[in-house]
């Protein structure tokens, strides 16, 4: 049975994760207040619809009728009948490249207006930013509004791990960390998740630990990417396969195993150490390696597009004639999320060499193209192209039937940009196959 004290929880933010969230909350027996800006957002879950990306939360919203699915635009409305609220709004980063907290601010600026007097409802971020973030971002609103913590309020930390796609490690699969200067109140949150996932959740001390944690799991997964994608520049020139060279040192126990590919996209890992990196500048101690590694995934779409334009104009193309194909345009398999998707500059710096590009993925929906992306709604209809690059790995682009593309390629070049195609039985049909990595 839900603890009396805790069963009350809201969630600020319904997007991919503070939907599942919210759902896991409701599942686990809770009564649940949901809250989004989006009036969309909020028609489509009152529907029983999923107004994500994430095609794992399809079936998962609860149906119209729960009287203890609550979902509302108003925070007001929510958060004086919760004992607990999870804020999940966005962090991205700005165009130059700097942590935009905007929404934390104004999320949690919702919240502490509605909070009651004497409730000391515990307000938990659980969006990805840099250490200090929540303390720095929050306690003055706190002051401000007159507030005292340890009765109006308490403020916590627990990151988001939740892998968009991939239905292993949903909300209710994945450990979870707690920050809180009240280890009470950290323990008390131990608890509650503990009711929303089967997998070990911790109270690690301060808020700064936990902050800090979720920031580094994604730059090392930034750095450890950027590895593989500075090697799949550097065997080529060696004349030897990148993936011959990953696959043989994986056989070694603690090697660990990524993919080269034409970008590093999405909300995650291209975005958080950035996070760090301004952290770092702001103690004035150096991220020479974690700046460095962003340097080389950011390079990865022009340094294919500029592999595909020697391609096309040794197999005679002429310039300025060129039509090059992208399957996928998604940062990832199996998500409808153009977030940061290295299909993007990978499309302008074509574009910007005279070279028409088409685009086909079945997640995505054709108004999120850019204007000069011509957009292929049906594969089928894809005809006189001169190259193929595949930019995401969608099972759907996988399948197409690769003879009848080849039947309608002007030049039958393609260009597997995540390592995932069988070349050889491409070569065999009768494609000119090249790959990220692979010498030319
Ligand atoms: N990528 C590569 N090579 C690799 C792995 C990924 O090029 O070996 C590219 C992908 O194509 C994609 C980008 O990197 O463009 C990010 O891929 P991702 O698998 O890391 O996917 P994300 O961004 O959805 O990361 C999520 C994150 N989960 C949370 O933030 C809760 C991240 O922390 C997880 O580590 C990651 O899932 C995961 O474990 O898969």
């Amino acid at each position: 049975m839900v603890d009396q004290f805790q069963s009350n929880i809201g969630v600020i933010g319904l997007g991919y994760v503070g939907l599942p969230t919210a759902i896991g909350f409701h599942d686990a027996g809770f009564n649940v207040w949901g809250v989004d800006v989006s009036e969309r957002s909020v028609e489509m879950i009152l529907r029983g619809k999923n107004p994500t990306g994430d095609p794992d939360v399809d079936d998962i919203v609860p149906q119209p009728g729960s009287d203890r699915w609550n979902i509302t635009t108003n925070t007001g409305e929510a958060v004086p009948n919760c004992d607990v609220v999870l804020v999940t709004v966005p962090t991205p980063i700005t165009h130059d490249l700097k942590p935009d907290l905007s929404y934390v601010s104004a999320a949690g600026r919702a919240v502490f207006e509605a909070i009651p007097k004497g409730s000391n409802t515990i307000v938990v971020l659980e969006s990805t930013v840099y250490p200090g973030v929540t303390t720095e971002t929050w306690l003055p609103i706190i002051e401000e509004l007159g507030l005292v913590i340890g009765e109006d309020v308490e403020i916590a930390y627990c990151p988001e791990r939740f892998n968009p796609g991939d239905p292993a490690h949903g909300v209710r699969q994945v450990a979870r960390v707690i920050g809180c200067s009240n280890p009470e109140v950290g323990e008390k949150l131990v608890e509650l998740y503990s009711k929303l996932t089967s997998e070990d959740v911790r109270y690690v001390g301060k808020l700064e630990v936990a902050e800090a944690a979720k920031v580094i799991e994604n730059v090392q997964r930034d750095i450890n990417i950027a590895l593989v994608n500075e090697l799949a520049r550097i065997f080529p020139a060696l004349d030897v396969d990148v993936e011959d060279v990953l696959s043989a040192a994986a056989t070694k126990w603690n090697f660990h195993r990524y993919t080269p590919g034409v970008g590093v996209g999405g909300h995650c890992i291209p975005v958080d150490p950035y996070y760090m990196i301004q952290r770092a500048a702001d103690v004035g101690v150096p991220a020479g390696l974690i700046t460095a590694a962003r340097a080389v995934n950011r390079s990865m779409p022009s340094h294919v597009a500029g592999v595909v334009t020697d391609l096309l104009w040794s197999a005679g193309v002429p310039a300025g004639d060129a039509k090059v194909l992208l399957l996928g345009w998604s940062y990832k398999a199996e998500v409808g999320d153009p977030r940061e998707t290295p299909a993007e500059p990978l499309a302008a710096t074509l574009i910007g060499k005279n070279i028409s590009v088409g685009a086909w993925d079945p997640h995505i929906d054709s108004s999120l193209y850019p204007e000069s992306v011509v957009p292929v709604d049906d594969i089928s209809d894809a005809k006189g192209y001169d190259l193929v690059i595949l930019v995401t790995a969608h099972k759907a682009c996988l399948e197409i039937e690769w003879g009848d593309l080849l039947s309608k390629m002007r030049t039958p070049i393609v260009y597997d940009g995540r390592r995932v195609l069988d070349l050889d039985k491409l070569e065999s049909m009768g494609w000119t196959t090249h790959a990220v990595g692979k010498p030319v």
